[in-house]
This record gives structure tokens, C-alpha cells and sequence, in this order.
């Protein structure tokens, strides 16, 4: 039985082409690791934070996270710069700014899409403070700034995690202009979302090797 002639050739000569021309690309585009759903732990995000169009200062700089395994407490390394600079004897109070990992992690409109969602909060809890059993898993409490405007914090979290359904990757964090009341604030906005002022910057939690 006759299945094909001379169109076997021509398909022949066009599938190698094709496989030919993939593989040009092929190696690099998938990198020598090869992180894939069975990679062994640990888990490393990354989140760039970029001002938001509506913010006079331009704060900017990067937040890491870093996770051994889904018991461990996650790390969150915090390194920005662009605060307003303030006098050596400035009180903390004024130097604090609210952090939260807001459930939308969309930044390709700024910070827009951001505000369209609250705080990442699956378990439906009210507000709170990093410290807090009851608080939003995208609760990180307050983080101070130095008065020559750049900060550095790092926080230990045993509630927000890179891992499982309920994992924060791909979601965003906002960096907000005041300091957070924690849900101890006596009104309704406190409960909800800490009363912290106006968004500075935001940007998106994505894996990194
Ligand atoms: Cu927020
Ligand atoms: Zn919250």
C-alpha cells in the first residue's frame, strides 16, 4: 500500500527544517536547571518596586524572599531607597511605613491594578500586624525607614509562604506613605486595611533561581 510519493520528501525536508530551527532555541529558553513541578526545595521570589505614578518621591529598590520549605519560616529581605529624608532626631512613629502583599500582583499598569484588591487575605481574617495569629496573610506589619530616606528590614514570616495553594507568588506589595494602626485603630478602615496612607510604590512577587 501506497501512503505517500514525493509529498514525503517535501514533509520530510520541512519537519527537519522545523526541528532544526527549534533547536537554535530550544536549549536556551528552557536554561540548564530546569525548574519544574518536582524541582526539590527551597523556593526564591523576587518583587522590583517601582513608585507609583501618583507618588511625589521615587521610591524604588528590591524585596527577596527566601524559603528552605513550607515549614520554615519565610524570609523577606527589604533594600529600598527614595523616602523622605528627615531630621537625626525624627521619632520612629513618622519614620514607619505600612507593608502589605495586596492580592492582585499585576504591574503592568503601575499600581493601578494593585488597588483594585485589598490585602491578600484567603483565610478571611481581619487586619493585624505581622506579630498577629488574627491578620491578613498579606499583613507585614510596619517597616522603618532611616531619616536619609533609603531601608533596610528583614522580616521573618511564619504565615505568608511560598508554597502551597495558598502561596503568595504572584501576588503584589504595596509599600504605603504612613504608618500601619495594625487593626488597633478604633474605626472601621483599621480592621480592613490598617488606615496606611497613600500608595508609595508596588510591585509584582515572581520566582528567581
Ligand atoms: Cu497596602
Ligand atoms: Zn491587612
Amino acid at each position: 500500500m501506497k501512503v505517500c510519493g514525493s509529498n514525503c520528501l517535501s514533509l520530510f525536508v520541512i519537519f527537519s527544517a522545523v526541528r532544526s530551527s527549534v533547536s537554535l532555541w530550544d536549549p536556551d529558553d528552557h536554561g540548564s536547571g530546569g525548574i519544574t513541578d518536582a524541582t526539590p526545595l527551597p523556593i526564591n521570589a523576587v518583587c522590583h518596586m517601582h513608585p507609583d505614578a501618583k507618588s511625589p518621591l521615587n521610591v524604588t529598590g528590591i524585596i527577596t524572599f527566601n524559603q528552605t520549605n513550607e515549614w520554615a519560616p519565610l524570609k523577606i529581605n527589604i533594600s529600598l531607597s527614595g523616602f523622605k529624608q528627615f531630621p537625626p532626631d525624627t521619632p520612629d512613629s513618622e519614620l514607619l511605613h505600612g507593608l502589605h502583599i495586596h492580592h492582585y500582583g499585576d504591574v503592568d499598569n503601575g499600581c493601578v491594578t494593585l488597588s483594585k484588591g485589598s490585602h491578600f487575605n484567603p483565610l478571611s481574617m481581619n487586619h493585624g500586624d505581622i506579630a498577629d495569629t488574627v491578620r491578613h496573610i498579606g499583613d507585614l506589619g510596619n517597616i522603618k525607614q532611616e531619616t536619609d530616606g533609603t531601608l533596610h528590614v528583614v522580616l521573618y514570616d511564619s504565615q505568608a509562604s511560598l508554597f502551597g495553594s495558598i502561596s503568595i507568588l504572584g501576588r503584589g506589595i504595596v509599600v504605603h506613605a504612613a504608618r500601619d494602626d495594625l487593626g488597633r485603630g478604633g474605626n472601621p478602615g483599621s480592621i480592613y486595611n490598617g488606615n496606611a496612607g497613600p500608595r508609595l510604590a508596588c510591585c509584582a512577587i515572581v520566582v528567581t533561581p
